[in-house]
């Protein structure tokens, strides 16, 4: 007897499909598999998929040995033949949702997934999108293409979206124990999509519909970035202020209430953060809408990376040094602390302006060995010795990675600018640090 989705889903029969095996798509792979579900990993990446079938990991929140484990017992498989999707009864799509060239929202995986998807969609299937999108997407994008095979939302096939909130490097927070929204195009949908999510999420949040569902990301990630451009902007006011903006931040989060602690830094990496509140705000420019606020919090942060350049310029200009001839070490350029991924790093910023500027940049980082950077590949300094850290002008902390000697780096250096107040309190005439006026 053919099953329904909602009993596969109960008895955990149901064979689960991941589009995009990346920092989304492949720890929910294994959290799927970890719980008993056949997954069916789909991604257009060749060398991925072989590496998945293969059982080698790539993404530092998965466990290697979980995963050869799930892949040796056949629980997990992959591949980049989208056929697979007929005997699928449950899809989540997990592709990148980057911005083009414009700074406007760059939909294409979303829309190269789906022609293939109608291919192969079939009745009793559900289809849940979590790649952060603009609110509008699911039903107007995805869901006219689904219908065009006659079947019907809700009845033939469940379509929900339903947004990752994955922090890479967080021990705490991860698939299990972080609530998921979900937002189905009917009530029916939002159910199915609910109790699927429930079988490996311990609380699963419905909302009504898959544009408050889109909306709540886009909150979330907006918050974050425009309170991080507040905390960039205040620390600027500190320096001519004649404040510490650390001390200032420290003190104004004792407050037990109506508070909540955002530091500055040298800009603003990662894939979200900088790039989700864009999606919303081209979203408010098609109803006539400015987002006022996405767009100033996007210039604080994005001008960043030339202010880090004037602290150093500052700097070198104690020593009668200019930036244009300097040897300059950028330590710590993964696009925050204690990971490996460089997307949309600062650090990459400030190291092209430094260029640009005529000095010889080298960076320290040994999360990440080697990146490609103005199309060519530049490779992390072996090591960080005393001999190393005396042979620069200027060593730029960019990225506080917790396993550097930071009292070597004190030692040793002759120059130092700590974006991330690494040397918190200290008052030394070569380290400038960030928002702090023994800076100027
Ligand atoms: N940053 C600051 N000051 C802060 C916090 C962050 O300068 O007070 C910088 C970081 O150095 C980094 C960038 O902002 O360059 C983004 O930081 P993030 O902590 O938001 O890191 P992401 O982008 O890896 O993770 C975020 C999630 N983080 C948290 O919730 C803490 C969350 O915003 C999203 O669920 C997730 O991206 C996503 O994928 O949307």
């Amino acid at each position: 007897m053919n099953k329904d989705l909602q009993s596969k889903i109960n008895d955990k029969t149901a064979v689960i499909g991941i589009i995009g095996l990346g920092y989304v798509g492949l720890p929910l792979a294994v959290e799927f598999a970890n719980n008993s579900f056949a997954v069916i990993g789909i991604d257009i990446d060749k060398r991925r998929v072989e590496k998945l079938n293969k059982g080698e990991n790539y993404i530092a929140d998965v466990s290697d040995d979980n995963l050869k484990q799930l892949v040796s017992s056949k629980k997990i498989s992959a591949t980049n033949d989208f056929s697979v999707i007929s005997k699928i009864d449950a899809v989540i799509i997990c592709v990148p949702t980057p911005l083009n060239k414009l700074k406007d929202p760059d939909v294409s995986y979303i829309l190269n997934v789906l022609d293939q998807l109608t291919k192969y969609v079939h009745t009793d299937m559900l289809i849940s999108l979590e790649s952060t999108t603009y609110p509008g997407t699911t039903r107007e994008l995805i869901l006219p293409a689904l219908e065009e095979k006659n079947l019907t939302v809700g009845d033939d096939f469940y379509l929900c979206f339903s947004p990752e909130r994955v922090d890479p490097g967080n021990e705490i927070y991860q698939i299990k124990n972080t609530p998921k929204v979900i937002g189905g195009i009917t009530e029916k949908c939002t159910a199915i999509g609910k109790l699927l999510y429930e079988s490996i999420i311990d609380t699963v949040v419905p909302v009504s519909s898959p544009e408050a569902a889109e909306t709540v990301k886009l909150l979330e990630n907006t918050f974050r970035s425009i309170n991080i451009g507040l905390a960039n902007e205040v620390a600027i006011m500190c320096e001519k202020l004649g404040v510490d903006v650390w001390e200032v931040i420290d003190a104004a989060a004792t407050k037990p209430f109506g508070f909540m602690k955002f530091t500055p830094g040298p800009g603003l990496g990662g894939h979200c953060i900088p790039i989700d509140p864009h999606y919303l705000a081209w979203k408010m420019k098609t109803l006539d809408y400015r987002a006022r606020f996405i767009e100033l919090a996007g210039e604080i942060n994005t001008g960043m990376p030339l202010h880090v350049l004037e602290l150093i310029s500052g700097g070198l200009n104690r020593f009668q040094k200019s930036i244009n001839g300097s040897k300059i070490l950028v330590l710590g350029i993964a696009y925050k602390k204690d990971i490996d991924d460089v997307r949309e790093s600062p650090a990459l910023d400030v190291m092209t302006l430094l260029e640009q500027g005529g000095a010889q940049v080298d960076y320290y980082d040994d999360f990440v060995s080697k990146i490609n950077w103005n199309d060519k590949d530049k490779y992390s300094q072996n090591n960080l010795t005393a001999e190393t850290l005396h042979s620069y002008d200027a060593v730029v902390i960019i990225t506080d990675h917790s396993n550097i000697d930071y009292d070597l780096v004190k030692s040793e250096s002759k120059l130092i600018i700590d974006t991330r107040n690494v040397f918190s309190g200290i008052k030394d005439s070569k380290i400038i640090r960030l928002g702090n006026t023994q800076s100027i």
